[in-house]
């Protein structure tokens, strides 16, 4: 987003609308790229409220709102995603995708504390990109344990099936062999990113020490998808010197609540 769209600030009217992926009941959020938006909204001690927005209801919704998809499938065809929020307070400024709306949050809310040290959102957005090629291997360890709303966990299911070319969700179930093979691999993964904690100086537990900001909240939002969906969390938070765990409980304030 160009600095110049922003507006001024907020004026303390209606709050944003977070348009945010439901589970099944009991609501909880568990995706991952809505997490970091969550995460953003309360570290900028934004005034928002959640629009739960059924998987099979992502598409419409999306649609709905007029905002162009950010991810295509790999025959080119878009893929709708959330998170996306709107403004109603800003002319019902509509942003769809967490690291626009991160920056639109930078912009909209100065006063509270900066997601972006130096301004340097060029280098968090590359981080953002680098993350999301780590840390979507752990999302196959959901598998049986994706939190579906019952009542479209079908439609749903087919939908995952089409994407990745199977023909049922049993064939998405991992063997005991297949899940701790894709443990080792995630573990390896994230030993190259739990290096850059070396910066952090005298324990963190954020990358740049004891604030977090922006790159935090990138790696928080996919642990919680790890903490909510996958079992083995409990281990993965204690890998590599338990960077992992301190990080995702440094980040506790700014989960909010739903
Ligand atoms: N680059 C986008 C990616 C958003 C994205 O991939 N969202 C996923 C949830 S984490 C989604 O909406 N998936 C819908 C689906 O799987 O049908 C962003 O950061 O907002």
């Amino acid at each position: 987003m160009n600095h110049s769209d922003a507006p001024p600030s907020s004026s303390g009217g209606d709050p944003i609308v977070f348009y945010d992926i439901a589970s099944g009941p009991p609501i909880r959020p568990f995706a991952p790229n809505p997490w970091k938006t969550r995460y953003a909204l309360n570290f900028k001690r934004a005034p928002f409220v959640t629009q739960w927005v059924d998987l099979p209801d992502v598409e419409s919704t999306r649609k709905s709102l007029g905002v162009e998809p950010v991810r295509f499938h790999a025959d080119g065809a878009p893929f709708y995603t959330l998170p996306a929020i709107r403004d109603p307070d800003a002319g019902d400024k509509v942003v769809g995708d967490s690291f626009d709306i991160a920056v639109y949050l930078e912009d909209r809310y100065p006063q509270a504390p900066s997601l972006f040290r130096n301004g340097s959102m060029g280098l968090y957005a590359s981080f953002n990109t680098h993350m999301d090629t780590v840390f979507p291997m752990g999302a196959a360890l959901a598998g049986e344990h994706f939190p579906f709303n019952p009542a479209t966990a079908e439609q749903s299911k087919a939908a995952f099936c089409r994407r990745l070319g199977v023909q049922s969700w049993d064939d998405l179930i991992l063997s005991k062999e297949a899940r701790a093979g894709i443990l080792s691999g995630l573990q390896k993964s994230l030993g190259d990113v739990a290096k850059y904690f070396r910066f952090a100086g005298d324990g963190g537990p954020f990358l740049g020490g004891k604030e977090a900001d922006y790159a935090d909240i990138i790696i928080g939002g996919w642990l919680m998808m790890f903490c909510e969906t996958v079992p083995e969390w409990k281990e993965i938070r204690e890998w590599h010197g338990g960077v992992w765990g301190r990080l995702h409980d440094g980040l506790e304030p700014y989960r909010g609540t739903w």
